[in-house]
């Protein structure tokens, strides 16, 4: 056993007022989603979206979206010919605006009254898991079936909260975050990760969630300012409609874990993260993180 394993995992809390009230940690428990509003100021969210559009045309990728026969149920033959999203991941490893985003403590003090329980009266340890650009093109910008974000990035427990920050305002027509309130509680459901294509044959989809259970119709919307965050737990069942609006909407997904909820496969899988609140517990017989990193260190990845 460590020397200092009997020390504080969590310092004590920096203020009262960047915490959350009671009533805000009751309501994300019961509900499973909650809007945390102008947690990024004018001038941060500024330099977040000038970062951000650099990255859009440096680096992300513009993609046709998720896969699966929901694309049909959606969205209209046209809409669904044209419509795209623009994605990349960890974009704290890219600008610096955006390394300081994630990390900022305050935020680390949120997310750890959210991952914490009543054995960690004192809050919960936080890592940082992974960050994800999720840009809806004008238009047709690509809207998201129901789904689970256990899906993607599984883990044992429910200690894993994502951060949605908002560089745009959202409502209903640029394609607002909805949630299926309570569905938390429902634990991890099955989605479904094949269909039969045109030509009959079983291939591989994008995870989500039956349609005929689900509907994006039986949700409830939450629109937000440009600087909110919303953060919702890993089993709240999500989606979004399509952009229909002239502008893109901007939003990056930041998922916080607590570092004992163990990964079991997924987006980010086997690789170490940042703590950005308090110290990482080590498990019997943990190792240390290794020093080598895949491929040849230049950063250029060579094809698969
Ligand atoms: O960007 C959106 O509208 C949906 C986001 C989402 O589904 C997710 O972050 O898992």
């Amino acid at each position: 056993m460590p020397a200092t394993a009997a020390a504080p995992l969590v310092p004590p809390a920096a203020s009262g007022t960047d915490r959350l009230t009671d009533e805000q940690v009751a309501f994300y428990h019961e509900h499973g989603w909650l809007r945390i509003p102008g947690v990024y100021a004018a001038a941060e969210v500024a330099a977040m979206r000038t970062d951000l559009d650099w990255m859009i045309d440096d680096w992300a990728e513009l993609s046709g979206g998720w896969t699966g026969p929901w694309r049909q149920k959606i969205m209209d033959a046209s809409t669904e010919a044209k419509s795209k999203l623009i994605v990349m991941h960890d974009l704290q490893y890219y600008s610096q605006a955006w390394m300081r985003a994630v990390t900022r403590a305050d935020v680390g003090e949120r997310m750890s009254q959210l991952l914490t329980g009543p054995d960690e009266p004192g809050g919960a340890p936080v890592e940082l898991h992974h960050s994800t650009m999720h840009v809806k093109p004008p238009e047709t910008g690509h809207p998201f079936p129901m789904h689970q974000d256990l899906a993607f990035y599984d883990h044992a427990d429910a200690r894993y909260v994502d951060a949605l920050v908002h560089l745009d305002d959202t409502r209903h027509e640029n394609g607002e975050i909805r949630f299926v309130s309570g569905s938390h509680k429902l634990g991890p459901l099955e989605h479904v990760t094949e269909h039969r294509n045109d030509a009959g044959e079983t291939v591989p989809c994008t995870p989500h969630l039956p349609w005929e259970r689900f509907s994006l119709d039986d949700t409830d919307p939450v629109p937000a300012k440009a600087g909110d965050l919303v953060v919702f737990n890993i089993l709240t069942v999500h989606g979004s409609h399509v952009n229909r609006t002239n502008d893109m909407r901007r939003l990056v997904r930041v998922g916080y874990k607590h570092p004992l909820n163990r990964q079991t496969r997924g987006q980010s899988a086997q690789r170490p993260n940042l703590m950005v609140r308090g110290r990482r517990p080590r498990r019997e017989g943990e190792f240390l993180f290794g020093t080598e990193c895949v491929g040849d260190g230049s950063g250029i990845q060579q094809e698969p």
